[in-house]
């Protein structure tokens, strides 16, 4: 069977944040079929519909194949010469008007950590500004902030090892056989060997037929729930206490804060029964081994930094952390969204999440990299598009991210980029964002580079290289090191490798990572000099002063966005298991052809009381603004919600979010929005995409 391929490339996944590893098979220059390697730590020989099966958007001819700028409203080619100065003149003439922080970058989490550091360092070394973000602003931003907060590291505590360790698994807020397959897979798999699930979801998710228990939450109630969870563990005598004395600091507060939220006013609150609660609680506390597993569903909220806090209370009053089979785990979302941000593509933070503000720190990096920075912080995302609208952000350097399609309001984001002097997307397709720029780079996709990603376990994978780049596209990598150049500033690297190289020495707690070590197997940070990696955190202390962990005391609030006679039902947005994101990709791949369109879930109760059925197209009608859609029944959302996703273009999803963001990181309250469902469309009729000539689906295994 082999030898129908010219070449067997072992490379990692470049969808979600499991970091499946891939065999990459190429026929006729083509990437033509993937198959499982059977030896990836997080994979162990399975694959995803979208990792084994999405890769026909490699040889799209919608592919960017060469550079395009900006001529009398519209496109057209240019030569890489000529796009790059037009970068560096544009650049540097905003520079010189305006200042450096009139210009900010946007790194791409779907791109490699070595791409990843070269940009930030493009932005605060060439430019000369802290104006750095990536999209885990808009993400999992919570969950960095409170792992930091409450026990020192920015990553899981654990490994996905730990689930088929543990006796019991929580599961809030994520929707693993949807979004992280693989690890839904493998969650399901130990179900049926006997862990037991518990789910808190306003949907029932796959995974609740193969729990002990779900439990039903309204959105923006997870707060009530873990303080419910963690009155019925203290009031039954379920925390451990030798723990609590010898390894954390805070705990009287939380005790106290707890008193108050009984099962019956949690039910109150959320409503979920408080039996079920009870249950819940004594489920998870009596285990001896559990693991807490979070999503979106914990982040994307007015508190969602605050609810993963609590996430970590009921671990250490349990002594649930820092043991096999008793892990923290949030399912990070993006292929490299916690690399993009151990790389320091942050505002306020260099490699490791060393803050800018630190002089040491920052003098270290002076040095290194033979400029002078500043010691504030840069802009995050948000403010990025309330400073380009209040006219003090002028350019924009936007690598692999589609804002204008993913981030909350979608209107302002669009006038945000309209006011913008000058504005470059680096891609691998057109997008809604790149419709505003001013030069388009042509770069490639994650079958065509080489570097590391870093998955949801903190494991850096290598990626390798499978085909060549289409037409003069070229690497991230190449791109930003020649922009870096044309702005005056030379990097010196000759290799993703050599940037490695770099930030291990620059980074003590990334010290060993090479290409090299990396190898088959991967490396979990922190890696010691010698090579040795972590695949459980905090196993006897913890990484902040005193070495021990900190509880948080933090009440219930309620969430940003609330209904009312005019906008009735809550909207939660999330992810289908077809498509990805922005669907750039997986819209132009057979997975198309699963799913067409989008649809707008309602509960059959409320279905007939709006008037309206299955397949009927409705107006969605929010605060901020209006889409059309189809409906789909279903009992899977409870009454009174209505849930859809925001991987098609055509339907516009956030424009219907508002600017509510978490109070902690401004990561948006995509999942609570109070709208109104019409029976008829006055919103522009549904626009499907043109019918283009299909990519042949090749798939030679
Ligand atoms: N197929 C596919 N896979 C993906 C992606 C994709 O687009 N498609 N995207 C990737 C990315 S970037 C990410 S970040 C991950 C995200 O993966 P997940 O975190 O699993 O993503 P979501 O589906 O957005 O949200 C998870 C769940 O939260 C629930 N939820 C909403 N509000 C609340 C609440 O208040 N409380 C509770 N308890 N639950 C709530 C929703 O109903 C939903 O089922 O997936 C990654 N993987
Ligand atoms: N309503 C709603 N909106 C949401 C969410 C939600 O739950 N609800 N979730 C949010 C979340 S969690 C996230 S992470 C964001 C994701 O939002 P985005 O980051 O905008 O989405 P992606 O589709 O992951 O990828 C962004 C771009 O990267 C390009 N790309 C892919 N690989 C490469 C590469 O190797 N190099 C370059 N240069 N470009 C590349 C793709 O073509 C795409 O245009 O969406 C957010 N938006
Ligand atoms: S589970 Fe995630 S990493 Fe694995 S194949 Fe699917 S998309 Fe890729
Ligand atoms: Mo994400």
């Amino acid at each position: 069977m082999t030898d129908r391929f010219e070449q067997t490339t072992t490379t990692t996944c470049g969808y979600c944040g499991v970091g499946c590893r891939l065999e990459a098979h190429r026929a006729d220059g083509h990437v033509v079929s993937i198959s499982p390697a059977m030896d990836g730590p997080a994979n162990k020989g399975h694959t995803c519909l979208k990792g084994r099966f999405a890769h026909q958007f490699a040889r799209s001819r919608d592919r960017l194949t060469a550079p395009l700028v900006r001529e009398s409203g519209g496109f057209r080619l240019a030569s890489w010469d000529e796009a790059v100065a037009k970068i560096a003149d544009n650049l540097g003439r905003i520079k010189s008007e305006h200042g450096p922080d009139a210009i900010a970058g946007l790194a791409s989490s779907r791109a490699t950590n070595e791409d990843c550091y070269v940009m930030q360092r493009l932005i605060r070394a060439a430019v000369g500004t802290h104006n750095i973000d990536n999209c885990s602003r808009v993400c999992h931003s919570p969950t960095s902030f409170a792992l930091r907060k409450s026990f020192g590291l920015s990553g899981a505590t654990g490994s996905f090892d730990d689930i088929e360790q543990a006796q019991v698994a929580l599961l809030i807020g994520v929707n693993p056989t949807q979004g992280h397959p693989v690890v839904g897979a493998r969650i399901k798999q130990a179900a049926l060997r006997g862990l037991k699930l518990i789910t808190a979801d306003p949907r029932r998710i796959e995974l609740a037929d193969y729990g002990e228990l779900h439990m039903g939450n309204r959105p923006g109630t997870n707060a009530a729930l873990m303080q419910g969870l963690a009155h019925v563990v203290i009031r039954d005598e379920l925390v451990d206490r030798d723990f609590i004395d010898s390894r954390t600091e805070g705990y009287e507060a939380v005790e106290e804060l707890a008193g108050t939220y009984t099962p019956e006013a949690v039910e109150g609150i959320t409503g979920v029964p408080a039996t079920d609660i009870e249950a819940a609680a004594h489920m998870y506390a009596e285990a001896d081994r559990a693991c807490i597993l979070w999503g979106l569903g914990v982040t994307e909220h007015l508190y969602g930094s605050e609810v993963v806090q609590l996430i970590c209370n009921l671990a250490l009053m349990t002594a649930n952390v820092g043991r096999p089979g008793a892990a923290l785990l949030p399912l990070r979302g993006q292929n490299n969204v916690q690399g993009s941000s151990d790389m320091g593509a942050l505002p306020d933070t260099f490699t490791d999440y060393r803050p800018v503000t630190d002089d040491a720190i920052t003098s270290a990096f002076e040095e290194r990299w033979g400029v002078e920075m500043k010691r504030e912080r840069g802009m995050k995302i948000p403010e990025m598009f309330d400073a380009a609208v209040a006219g003090d952000l002028k350019a924009m350097y936007i690598f692999g991210e589609d804002v204008a399609q993913t981030d909350p309001d979608t209107a302002h984001v669009q006038k945000a980029l309209e006011s913008l002097d000058f504005l470059v997307c680096q891609d691998i397709f057109e997008t809604e964002t790149s419709k505003y720029a001013d030069v388009v780079l042509p770069a490639s996709s994650f079958l065509e580079k080489t570097g590391t990603f870093t998955n949801a376990e903190r494991r850096l994978q290598l990626v390798s290289a499978a085909a060549e780049p289409p037409g003069s596209a070229k690497t991230d990598f190449e791109i930003l090191t020649m922009v870096s150049a044309a702005l005056g500033y030379e990097m010196g690297y000759e290799t993703p490798s050599d940037v490695m190289d770099e930030i291990a020495e620059m980074t003590p707690r990334y010290a060993g990572q090479s290409h090299e070590r990396i190898g088959r197997g991967g490396l979990q940070w922190p890696v010691a000099a010698d090579g040795t990696d972590s695949p459980i955190l905090y196993t006897d202390h913890f990484e902040l002063p005193g070495g021990k962990a900190r509880f948080a005391a933090l009440p219930y609030k309620e969430p940003g966005d609330a209904a009312d006679d005019d906008f009735p039902l809550i909207l939660v947005t999330g992810r289908r298991l077809e498509h990805y994101n922005a669907g750039t990709m997986t819209r132009r791949t057979g997975n198309l052809e699963l799913l067409p369109f989008d649809t707008l879930e309602v509960h059959p109760e409320d279905a007939a009381s709006l008037g309206i059925s299955d397949g009927d197209t409705v107006t969605v009608r929010s605060r901020r603004g209006e889409i059309a859609l189809p409906v789909r029944l279903t009992e899977r959302i409870e009454r009174g919600h209505v849930f859809t996703a925001f991987h098609f273009p055509e339907v516009r999803t956030n424009l219907l979010v508002g600017s509510s963001a978490d109070v902690n990181t401004s990561c948006p309250e995509y999942k609570v929005i109070a709208v109104s469902v019409e029976p008829e469309a006055s919103a522009a009729p549904l626009a499907r995409e043109p019918e283009r000539e299909r990519e042949p689906l090749i798939d030679a295994l």
